[in-house]
């Protein structure tokens, strides 16, 4: 893994209900802002779940493209968008998230118990998820919730080799009910757990898990992704402020592990992108 620090941050999510959390960004002025001040703060890729007027999740592909270039214009973070949505969008819609040429896009690598819901991965649509990937040119970062996900993934890149950037780019989510757990050991057996492919890898824990598992991927020389999709609290009881107050508690991690945040052309170089 390269000395310097991977931040992503992953702003809104698809779970948490604006009314309940003002300070979610879910606008396109709100995007913007969220990326600009968390480029300024040290993350290089943004990992986006776009809301529409209601504040409620969507896969509607204008306000894909609007959400897009409003995070274009206001930074030079690597745009990644989520093709999990949330757990009620039809796979179809899924795939058609590539429409809205982002530079990297998320790809879970098989299904998975959200709390009370299911996050739907079937194999046939991981492969199709993946192959459009490659003929579009967009970068996959394959989301790893639990450890048979990861087998999962060795299968893919032997069926379908790696992307043309030559890169390989995981992230482990961890903590997710339904799937492995936000803890060291969990984190050690993924790691030890991947393909050869893969190039670099990332780490985020879910709700209290977060803490835990950024200081286990920096003692394993991993990447960070913070962010309001995975995290309300700053500590027990204090809601968060806003994404940034997150990157800059990442900044401070790494530094602690003498590990500088990464630029977005660092990330672009990571991922393969031309
Ligand atoms: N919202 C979750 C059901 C992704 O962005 O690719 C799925 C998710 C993963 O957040
Ligand atoms: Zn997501």
């Amino acid at each position: 893994m390269s000395d310097a620090l991977l931040i992503t941050v992953a702003p809104t999510g698809a779970e948490t209900a604006k009314a309940d959390c003002p300070q979610l960004p879910t606008t396109p002025e709100e995007i913007a802002r969220t990326a600009a001040e968390c480029e300024a703060a040290g993350a290089a890729m943004i990992h986006i779940h776009v809301r529409d007027t209601s504040h409620q999740p969507t896969l509607d592909q204008a306000l894909l493209r609007e959400w897009v270039a409003a995070v274009r214009e206001s930074s030079s973070l690597v745009v990644q968008l989520s093709t999990g949505g949330s757990v009620h969008d039809p796979l179809e819609e899924r795939l058609k998230v590539l429409d809205a040429e982002p530079d990297s896009c998320s790809l879970t690598m098989g299904t998975t118990n959200f709390g009370d819901d299911v996050f739907l991965n079937p194999w046939p649509f991981v492969k199709d998820l993946y192959q459009l990937a490659l003929s579009r040119g967009v970068a996959p970062e394959f989301e790893l919730f639990d450890l048979g996900q990861v087998h999962a993934l060795d299968r893919l890149l032997r069926e379908y080799g790696i992307p043309d950037g030559g890169k390989v780019h995981v992230d482990f989510v961890m903590g997710v009910p339904g799937g492995m757990p936000g803890t060291a050991p969990a984190l050690v057996a993924g790691v030890t757990a991947l393909p050869p492919e893969v190039t670099s890898w990332s780490a985020t824990g879910i709700g209290r898990s977060t803490l835990s598992v950024a200081m286990a991927s920096l003692s394993m020389g991993g990447h960070l992704r913070v962010g309001m999709e995975d995290v309300l609290t700053i500590s027990r009881g204090v809601p968060v402020e806003s994404n940034a107050q997150l990157v800059e508690r990442a900044v401070d991690l790494g530094r602690i592990a003498q590990r500088e945040p990464m630029t977005p052309a660092g990330c672009r170089e990571l991922l393969g992108l031309g």
